[in-house]
């Protein structure tokens, strides 16, 4: 087998540098312009790239040594299939002030358009299992840029978005919904445009996720450029950390923020490992890895050192439940408005109609009114029958009335929908829960029973309490909370009266709805539910 010695390559001018990173373990193999080591004189950072494919036997160099050009870095057994580069560039990056190594003349920039079709693969997730595809993001045609997410997978321990490490156009989805991914498997196949004069500019190799078929057009390997003297950055960014070219690389294919990276390397340097431990130590909490808009995370605590504990986990719906209302607490600005409603009379009624119910064989609860009297409150309140369209300019007003019903089911929450809730009476609603509260119950929702909600109600008035506030069930833009009705006593501007007060509270959008609108709502619904003739109006 050859020996191949990688020596260090011009400095661009710099005298002696020194070793600061050793990026490939000894009997590790490395690819041709893949990093061998990282060197850094008193002005910038360079990765040296490895001439050839093959496994390093030996480096002749250790952290902290100081070298000059031609001094032995490495020794490299070459692969039966390697060939060697000519010449090996130095990609010098990051200066940290002006920089005095000399510039290395300019690449001849090509205007040209390449285009070429890539597959984007999972990234490394740092272990070897297969982790289930919850959710596929993106559809073909679609144009994406880097860092959309592609698609959603769940392990036991959370969730992680697969992101693009390209822009470019999606021409075919590869993974399904089920399927069990490990790192490397291909999830789409992109088209990858590129304009060539940017991709001789760019200093970093290209990404190695995404794979290039034969018939695709190759482009130029990286050639040396001059670093290039930077201004201030305006804000902290995965550039401003301080890590080389393929630790960037690794960050991006994991969807890593640098900058919430601790490095361990010499003077902070960020290295593969302590991105692998970053991704680590984010799924073992349970979170994101990406950080979750920036939002710091929960540190993982070890429960056990205080008393006995057990692990459980999580059903399917529980987790969805979780992602959802994290997402609708982070994305709506929510108020709540509270107010009681005087159901003495409707619970009177719905008394009167037990026999009748017994004798259809429907149980009528008050929450077939209260759905009755959100339908109508809808009708005269259509601000609360939106939603934002995904442009931000336009919202959608539906001409349709379903409310959604939060059920309580040992498997977690789940909402299904009463379809056209405005055009039913009181049996049909009564019926319509009662079936759709069991199927919950038993696990038999169809997809299409809990879709097409308008605005949904959350009603804890079997179970108790004075009030509680609901999160917002988005894209909808209102949820009502109802809590226990008791016996209270209200002044009639004579004397106290025992009165039935149902406490309700109205969570909503504010991005959509006024206050004023809520009010109006509000009271209307009180109203309603005060008088159930309103309801025939
Ligand atoms: N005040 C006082 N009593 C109430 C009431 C209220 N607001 N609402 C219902 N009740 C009574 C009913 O009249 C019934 O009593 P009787 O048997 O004596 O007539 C009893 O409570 C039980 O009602 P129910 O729960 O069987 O049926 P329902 O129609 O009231 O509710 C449903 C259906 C699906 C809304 C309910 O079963 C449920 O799952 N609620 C939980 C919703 C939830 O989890 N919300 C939180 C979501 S966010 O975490």
């Amino acid at each position: 087998m050859a020996i191949e010695i990688v020596t260090v390559p011009d400095l661009g001018g710099a005298e002696t540098v020194d070793v600061i990173e050793l990026c490939v373990a000894v009997g590790g193999s490395v690819e041709q312009e893949e990093s061998l080591v990282v060197l850094e004189s008193d002005k910038a950072t360079m990765d040296v790239p490895s001439p050839v494919q093959g496994v390093v036997t030996k480096y002749l160099v250790a952290d902290g040594d100081s070298v000059k050009i031609g001094d032995p870095i490495a020794e490299i057994e070459l692969s039966a299939d390697a060939t060697v580069a000519e010449e090996v560039p130095v990609a010098a990056e990051e200066p940290q002030a002006e920089p005095e190594i000399k510039a290395q003349p300019p690449q001849q920039k090509q205007a040209a358009t390449l285009s070429t079709e890539q597959f984007a693969l999972v990234p490394d997730m740092g272990s070897d299992d297969k982790v289930e595809v919850i959710e596929i993001a993106v559809a073909v045609g679609d144009q994406i840029e880097e860092g959309d997410t592609l698609l959603v997978l769940e392990s036991d321990k959370a969730t992680m978005d697969v992101p693009s490490t390209q822009t470019g156009t999606i021409k075919e989805i590869i993974a399904k919904e089920g399927d069990k991914l490990g790192t490397g498997d291909k999830v789409a196949l992109l088209e990858v445009t590129t304009n060539s004069a940017e991709a001789v500019d760019a200093a970093a190799p290209q990404p190695q996720v995404a794979e290039t078929p034969a018939q695709a057009p190759q482009v130029e390997p990286p050639k040396p450029v001059a670093p290039q003297s930077t201004s201030a950055p305006v804000a902290a960014t995965s550039n401003d950390a301080y890590a080389g070219p393929a630790v960037r690389l690794f960050a991006r294919e994991l969807g890593v923020d640098l900058t919430k990276v601790s490095g361990t390397g010499p003077k902070g340097r960020i290295q593969k490992d302590d991105v692998n431990n970053y991704v680590k130590s984010a799924l073992q909490s349970g979170s994101n890895a990406s950080g979750g808009a920036g939002i710091p995370q929960v540190p993982a605590v070890d429960f056990s050192q205080f008393g006995p504990i057990e692990t459980v986990k999580l059903s399917k719906i529980q987790k969805i439940t979780a992602q959802n209302m994290q997402r609708n607490w982070l994305n709506v600005p929510h108020v709540t408005q509270f107010d009681d409603a005087d159901i003495t009379d409707v619970e009177a009624f719905r008394k009167f109609l037990k026999a009748e119910g017994e004798k259809r064989g429907i149980k009528v609860t008050p929450v077939a009114f209260i759905i009755k009297a959100i339908a109508a409150s809808l009708a005269a309140n259509p601000e609360f029958n939106r939603s934002l369209a995904g442009d931000g300019e336009n919202y959608i007003q539906k001409q349709y009335i379903n409310v959604g019903m939060a059920v309580d089911t040992p498997r977690g929450l789940m909402v299904p929908v009463i379809k056209d809730a405005d055009k039913k009476g009181i049996w049909d609603i009564s019926a319509d829960i009662i079936t759709l509260a069991t199927s919950a119950r038993e696990g038999k929702l169809k997809p299409s029973d809990m879709q097409g909600g308008c605005f949904t109600l959350s009603s804890l008035g079997a179970i108790g309490g004075n009030g509680f506030t609901p999160i917002v069930n988005s894209p909808e833009v209102g949820i009502l909370g109802v809590s226990k009705s008791q016996i209270k006593p209200i002044w009639d501007g004579a004397e106290f009266q025992p009165k039935l007060m149902l406490p309700l509270a109205l969570s909503y959008d504010h991005r959509v709805i006024n206050g004023g609108d809520a009010g109006r709502f509000m009271t209307y619904l009180v109203k309603i539910l005060s008088d159930i003739r309103y309801m025939t109006l």
